[in-house]
């Protein structure tokens, strides 16, 4: 999986927690993305119309943004106690 990220995103930071926290994190490479509200990332915009970190793109290619839904998924991928309440 490769996530869309910047170390200056809360957003990210908490995804990257999350990882950590679920043993995914070897899973995930991260590419650094320059991006801002004024100025929208095109090659980003391609996977994410929103131009917004995270972004999370999967093997087969689908985009997953949004960190809570990104955590949410990455909490489907791991045999540790789930993070998400049932
Ligand atoms: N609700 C979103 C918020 C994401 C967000 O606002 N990310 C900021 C970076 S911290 C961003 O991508 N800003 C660029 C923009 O708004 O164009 C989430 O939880 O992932």
């Amino acid at each position: 999986m490769l996530l869309y990220c910047s170390p200056r995103s809360p957003f990210v930071r908490k995804v990257m927690i999350f990882a950590h926290e679920t043993g995914l994190a070897p899973r995930i490479e991260c590419v650094r993305t320059v991006v801002a509200a004024d100025r929208p990332h095109v090659g980003l915009m391609q996977e994410n119309p929103l131009s917004k970190l995270p972004t999370l793109l999967l093997d087969d290619h689908t985009a997953i943004f949004d960190s809570r839904v990104i955590c949410e998924y990455l909490d489907t991928l791991h045999d540790r106690r789930k993070l998400f309440p049932v």
